[in-house]
């Protein structure tokens, strides 16, 4: 029985067509990160944050899982042992690739948020300001994403499967944002084994034992190959 957790970042969905954030033509190129992804951000011009995430919606709802996601899914359905991907992700592309077990730490494109009382609600393919919560009827409507300087989602249960897991791996993700990027790190400490996968070493490389560098297309699906053969 192996219990593993993997970490996924924007690197993931790369090769799905998905923009990263911090290439040079990713998506902070092109939109400061103060004015789309903070509460100030959002309170100073709610229409451009919506605008944002309707682009990043439609962009997500026309893009397909790859290799990657869907050998994910794989390793869920035929390992003995608890597989839970932790994605930092707001895109459903590991739903649409078959994974079940998925915790969405900043949230994800397919929620809404009421910012006036917390009702949450399966958001519309476009969302904007003047849209009234269901619950409060309140024109506060934002998306239900985890912006910096808020509080990331499940931390207490990530925290738990973390000390669990036999193994840990991180898949594109660059290490730049905390509290994600000291999961290897605590993961290390808890006794498990430590991979990260990725075109090249991120911020915290060196809190991983073992390194695999690659499109995740590539090498993702050889990793489960290797683990299911193996066992894990
Ligand atoms: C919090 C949602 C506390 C929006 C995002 C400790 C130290 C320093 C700073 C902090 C700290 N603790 C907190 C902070 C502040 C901040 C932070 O970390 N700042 C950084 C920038 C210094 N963190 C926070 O604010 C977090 N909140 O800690 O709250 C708190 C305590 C009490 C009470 C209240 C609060 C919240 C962070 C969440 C922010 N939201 N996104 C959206 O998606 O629009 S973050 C955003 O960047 C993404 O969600 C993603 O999670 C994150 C990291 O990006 P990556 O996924 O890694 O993507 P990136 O482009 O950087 O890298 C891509 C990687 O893929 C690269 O390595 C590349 O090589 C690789 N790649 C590319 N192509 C491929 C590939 N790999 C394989 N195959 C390929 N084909």
């Amino acid at each position: 029985m192996t219990n593993i957790v993997i970490l996924t970042g924007a690197g993931i969905s790369a090769e799905s067509g998905l923009g990263t954030f911090r290439a040079e033509d990713g998506l902070w190129a092109e939109h400061r990160v103060e004015d789309v992804a903070t509460p100030e951000g959002f309170v100073k011009d709610p229409a451009l944050v919506h605008r944002f995430y309707n682009m990043r919606r439609s962009e997500s709802t026309n893009a397909s899982s790859n290799a990657a996601h869907d050998a994910l899914a794989r390793l869920e359905a035929d390992l003995v042992g608890d597989v839970t991907v932790v994605t930092q992700n707001v895109d459903d592309l590991h739903e649409r690739g078959g994974s079940q077990s998925i915790i969405h730490m900043h949230g994800s494109l397919a929620g809404s948020l009421c910012a006036a009382c917390e009702h949450r609600w399966p958001s519309p393919f476009e969302t904007a300001p003047s849209d009234d919560c269901p619950s409060c009827g309140r024109p506060q409507t934002r998306p239900d994403i985890v912006w910096f300087g808020e509080m990331p989602y499940q931390m207490d249960r990530i925290f738990g499967l973390i000390q669990e897991a036999d193994i840990f791996a991180a898949i594109g993700t660059s290490g730049n944002v905390y509290p994600a990027a000291g999961f290897a790190h605590e993961a290390r400490r808890s006794g498990a084994h430590t991979v990260e996968l990725n075109l090249e070493p991120s911020l915290v490389v060196n809190d991983f034992v073992e390194t695999r560098f690659g499109p995740a297309t590539e090498t993702v699906p050889i990793w489960v190959n290797e683990l299911l053969r193996t066992g894990g």
